[in-house]
This record gives structure tokens, sequence and C-alpha cells, in this order.
């Protein structure tokens, strides 16, 4: 036997296994099932739907417009499903994923349930070893991690919580059948987009309610409405042309970029511009006025004054307008909120904001928490303490590649990989919008496509190919990562300890966590390399 030949490549019981059913999973069905592979998609809820489904908490809705925020990747499904609302709640966005694996018939192969706890690949056979909590394992050519990029639970480390009498619920793991807070004394820990989102909605419902606010955000309204007929109407006539241009957008949504500096303007030119965005409803709206908002301090601080004057503006009592108001963190560094009643509703009587820069939290005892100023009772506490972001739902799985390296060791210091798809001795995994990647900082659903196509496109190539194996070079994954880095180092983005940056989680290393470069310009090197022959890879 000749001792240099390599062994075949084993059969592995399905070409691909997709982790997480939601917006991610169910597209990567789709697509790798057109390719005719025989794929599984593990999902470890009940149901399908991933973020659509876990966070069902009161008030969750979408922050970029349903007509944008929804697949592009079939006319059809564009022409025959109708959005009722500007931004639609999460329970008609569930309705909408049913739709979609109903369409397209994707049901069959996906098991609920069902929890990827390890994956093994074994270097011989280039094939991964999945398992499961079911105690099932199978063997895959290819794994997709879908898993979601805020969707690993961030449970905080609160002395005391566990004693809590009342019921305690985080906003990402909402119970199926809801909360009935009528007549309840309710506390909402966190005040990022899921609390901004909730605590209105809350507020109409409990007899007294208590935020716990550890810094407080930019939210801008939404402005949200229903969608007429006729409004309808014109977006599916338009839909083409929208597709092709949300394509070639930035982030997943078409708008014309700003030109000038905001520090080349008058105030009264500033004041106009921001008012506008202000009045459009539109997340990114503010950043979009000019286009050194998250480059130049200054150029920031005129938008940060401005949504303060806002808030000013909306609370009525000056000490609480204050405590809402950010100060420590330039404008957008952290994910701006997008608010349908959230300062309005600190005017209700019934409505308390207690500001634990001020005043933090020392313990949740059985009754309420305890701050360092006083005990609030409660029945009911909300978590709407975040997420462990992108690097969470990945490092949860027990994920082992060459030489028995696992993901969990390899991303200790900050998440490695080329492109945000493939990281160097993990070869044929690939993860949809994980990080390095524009993931959060784009319309999820857009970025979502641009992902599923690309990993469809270089499973086919490696076919045609007769290749069984597509690997990143080290080289190439350093060189990413040192973009990515350099990126998001000329912008403001890391004098936030944000999220995007890992600083929400306790031990988490501190690093910018996306391509702060733009989707465009992504896609684009994304393509090339493609086009390069899979340029950075190995393919063998
Ligand atoms: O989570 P967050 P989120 N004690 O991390 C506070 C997407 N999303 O679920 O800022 C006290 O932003 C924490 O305080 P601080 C969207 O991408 C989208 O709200 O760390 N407080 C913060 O106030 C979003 O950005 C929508 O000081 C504690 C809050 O909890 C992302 O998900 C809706 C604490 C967490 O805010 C995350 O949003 C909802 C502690 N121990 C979410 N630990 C849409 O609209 C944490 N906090 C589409």
């Amino acid at each position: 036997m000749d001792p240099t030949a390599r062994p075949a490549a084993a059969s592995p019981q399905v070409d691909a296994v997709v982790v997480g059913a939601g917006f991610s999973g169910l597209y990567q069905l789709h697509r790798l099932r057109e390719l005719g592979l025989r794929t599984r998609v593990f999902e470890a809820c009940d149901d399908i739907g991933g973020t659509w489904y876990r966070n069902r908490y009161p008030g969750a809705r979408c922050d970029v417009e349903s007509t944008a925020y929804s697949y592009s990747f079939s006319p059809e499904l564009d022409q025959e499903w109708e959005w009722s609302e500007r931004y639609a709640a999460q329970p008609e966005i569930l309705r909408y994923l049913h739709h979609v694996a109903d369409r397209f018939g994707l049901r069959r192969d996906i098991t609920l349930n069902t929890r990827v706890t390890r994956a093994v690949y074994d270097e011989a056979g280039h094939v991964w070893e999945v398992s499961t909590d079911t105690g099932e394992t199978v063997t895959a050519r290819f794994v997709v991690l879908a898993s979601g990029c805020v969707s690993a639970v961030n449970d905080p480390d609160i002395p005391g919580l566990g004693t809590f009498a009342g019921a305690v619920h985080h906003t990402a793991d909402w119970p199926a059948g809801g909360v009935d807070l009528a007549g309840r004394r309710v506390g909402v820990i966190g005040t990022g987009c899921s609390g901004v989102q909730a605590v209105p909605v809350i507020a109409a419902e409990a007899a007294e309610l208590t935020v716990f606010q550890r810094t407080p955000v930019y939210a801008l309204p939404a402005h949200n409405r229903p969608l007429a007929a006729a409004e309808i109407a014109e977006i599916k006539a338009r839909y083409p042309e929208f597709r092709a241009a949300q394509r070639l957008s930035r982030g997943g949504t078409v708008f014309a970029p700003p030109t000038k500096s905001a520090l080349e303007a008058d105030d009264a030119e500033r004041a106009a511009a921001y008012e506008a965005a202000w009045d459009s409803g539109v997340l990114s709206g503010l950043l979009r006025t000019y286009t050194d908002i998250l480059v130049d301090e200054a150029a920031n601080e005129t938008v940060a004054a401005f949504v303060r004057s806002k808030i000013r503006s909306i609370v009525a009592d000056p000490a609480t307008a204050e405590a809402l108001s950010p100060r420590t963190f330039p404008f957008a560094t952290k994910r701006p909120c997008l608010d349908t009643g959230f300062y309005a509703a600190f005017n209700e009587p019934h409505v308390t904001l207690v500001d634990l820069a001020r005043t933090p939290i020392e313990e949740v005892t059985p009754k309420g928490v305890r701050t360092a100023g006083r005990e609030y009772l409660l029945d009911v506490l909300v978590l709407a303490t975040g997420f462990d972001a992108l690097t969470g739902s990945q490092v949860a799985v027990d994920i082992v590649g060459k030489g028995g390296t696992t993901l969990r060791e390899k991303w200790a210091d900050g998440p490695r990989n080329l492109l945000g798809l493939v990281s160097a001795g993990f070869p044929n995994l690939f993860t949809v919008i994980g990080p390095l990647s524009p993931s959060v900082l784009s319309n999820a659903v857009f970025s979502i496509e641009q992902h599923v196509e690309w990993i469809t496109d270089c499973i086919a190539h490696l076919r045609r190919a007769g290749a069984t194996e597509i690997d990143a070079t080290p080289r190439a994954e350093d060189d990413w990562c040192a973009h990515v880095a350099d990126l998001a180092a000329g912008t403001l983005y890391p004098a936030a300890a944000s999220w995007y940056m890992g600083a929400n989680v306790p031990g988490k290393p501190r690093v910018f966590l996306a391509y702060t470069g733009g989707a465009d310009r992504y896609r684009a090197e994304c393509d090339a390399v493609a086009r390069d022959g899979y340029r950075g890879f190995v393919l063998s």
C-alpha cells in the first residue's frame, strides 16, 4: 500500500447539517435542497422561527421596514405575502416564516426539540460527526451554523436572582402562552432594544412598572402604522426594482448616501436634517444625514445633543429626562433603538425609572429588587438583558476541528475566521451572519441571503471540482481579522462598552465583532474571493 496515499473521503449519512431553523436555517435548507443535497436541520425549540419564535415579549417587532426585512429570493413570495404594518410585530413575522416553510415544503427535513451539542471533524474521512441532546449522531460533509447572531441569552449574574418568589422571564425566552401582567407589579432590568420595546406595552398592562436602567440608550421614534392597500399595491409594483437596488445597498435598505460633513452644515440646516430624519421613523435615518456621524466625535455629538433635546421635550420630569439621556458613549456606537412610546411611558404615574448608575442593584430578594437606594417590591421580573452576541451561539456547541482544537479554544481571545464564513482548521463548517461579517450592522435578512447564497455557490463549486473539503488558510484569516479590526478602529464604535465589543458579557474578550465597511463592499469582496477560485481558501 502506498503510505502517501490519502484515505478516500467517507460517505456521510447526509450531505449537510444546518443548525437552527430561523431566517438563516430555512433559507439555507431551501438552497441546499435545490442543489440536491440531503440536508438535516436541527432546531432546539419546539417550533421553527429562531429569534422570531423565542422573542415573544410584549412589543417585539422588527426595526427595519417589513417590506425590506423579508426574503428577496422569491418574486412570487414578495407578491403573495402582505405585511399589515410598516414594522411587523413578532407574531406576524413568525406567521411569515411558517408560510415560507409550508410554501417551500421545508418542514420534512427539520427536526425540532433537538439541540446540536457537539460537532467533531473526522480529518481522514472529511466528515463532521454531529451529536444532539436527544442522543442522535449524524455524519455530514458540511455543517452550516445558522444559529443566530443575537440568540445566546445573556443571563445576568445578579446576587439573589434565584431567590425571587415571583416569576422571572427573559425577553428572549418568553413563554409561548404569554404572561398575565394585569394588576401586577413588574420590574424590567435592561433598556436595550428589547427593554425599549417592552416597556410601553408592559406599562399599558401592569399596575406598577419599575424600569432598572444601567445605561441610557438613544431611542428614535418608529412612527409605525398599518400599511394601506394602495401603499401595498405600490410596494408590490416596485418590488423587482427595489430588490435589485437592495442587493447593491450598503446595509440592506435603500437610500441616497450623504455627501457632506455634519460640521459643514450650519445649525439651522443640521436641525432641519435631524428633524426630517426623526420624523422618518427609520432607524438609520439620523446616521444617513451626514458622512461623518460615525467617524468624527464632534459631528456625532451634534446628533447626540439633538436626541437628548428630544428626550427632554417628551419626558415631563427634568431629572428623569436627564437620567434617560445618554452621555457616556457616541450616538449609534451601541445599537440605537426604535421606540413606540418608550420615553412617554415615564410620564405615567405608575412607571418609575431607577437609575442604576446612581443606585446600583445590590441584590434580588424574595420580594423584589434591592438597590443601593431601597427595595422595590415586585410580582414579576423581566430580564431584558440581551445576548452573548455574535459568538455565543457558536461556542455553545462543542466544536472540535483539525488536530482536536476546539472552536472555543481557538476563539478564546476573540473570533477568528475568513470573511466571517469559515474559521481555519474547521473545514466545511460555515457560519451565517456570524462575527467579522456585516451581520448586526445590516438588515439581517438581507445579509442572511447573501451568506446563504455564497455558501451554496461554494458547495456547488466544490462538487463540480470533485473536492470534498474547503478550509481557510491561516494567513488569509489573519489578514481578514486585521482588516476588520482596522476598519472598526477608523470609526467611533470602539468608544462604547457595547455588545458589539463583547463588553456586556463578563470575561468575554473585547474585540469589535462585526465588519464595519458596509455590506456592499463586503459582498464585492466575497464575490471576488469566489471568482478568484476561492482565494485564501484551500480546496482539497
Ligand atoms: O439587549 P442589549 P437587547 N444589570 O444588550 C442591561 C436585537 N434586537 O435584547 O447597556 C443591569 O442591547 C444592559 O445595560 P448596559 C438588536 O440587535 C432587535 O435589548 O450593558 N442591567 C442593557 O441596558 C439589539 O441591539 C430588536 O449597561 C443589565 C440591557 O440590559 C440586540 O438584539 C428588538 C445587566 C441589554 O440590552 C440586543 O438587544 C430587540 C445587569 N446585570 C432586540 N446586564 C428589534 O427591534 C445587562 N443589563 C428588531
